[in-house]
């Protein structure tokens, strides 16, 4: 089994949380925030047997769009040779997704 964790902007968790559910599998839902931008974003937690994975990598793929977001410069803060005084656009998504071995699923 593989736990499969998927960072996905706001805007494309409804149409992937139906496309989950359409499709039979179970995950739950977390409210996140991005790092560097600050601004929320939803992390999908997907328990999912291993011959599954690529399927729900389909689905995230699908479903989740890669967009441009501003940057406040504040967020740029940090880094000093990348400050820039004004809003700089970044691409965000379509998802960042970790796929982590599962030892043990409990269900109780
Ligand atoms: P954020 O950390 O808010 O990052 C939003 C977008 O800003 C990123 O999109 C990336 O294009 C850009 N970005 C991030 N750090 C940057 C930096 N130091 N300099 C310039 N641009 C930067 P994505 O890569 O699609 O990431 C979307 C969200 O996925 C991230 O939101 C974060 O919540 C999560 N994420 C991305 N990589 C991660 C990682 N290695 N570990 C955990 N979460 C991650």
């Amino acid at each position: 089994m593989k736990l499969v964790v998927a960072v996905v902007q706001d805007k494309d968790s409804h149409a992937l949380a139906q496309a989950l559910i359409a499709k039979g599998y179970r995950a739950t839902k977390l409210a996140s925030t991005g790092g560097f931008l600050r601004s929320g974003n939803t992390t999908f937690l997907i328990g999912v047997d291993d011959a599954h994975v690529d399927a729900v990598l389909a689905l995230i793929e699908e479903t989740c769009r890669r967009r441009t977001q501003l940057a406040p410069p504040s967020a740029m803060s940090g880094e000093t040779e990348s400050f820039a005084p004004y809003p700089v656009e970044v691409p965000v998504g379509g998802a960042t997704v970790f796929v982590l071995p599962v030892d043990r699923f409990v269900h109780l």
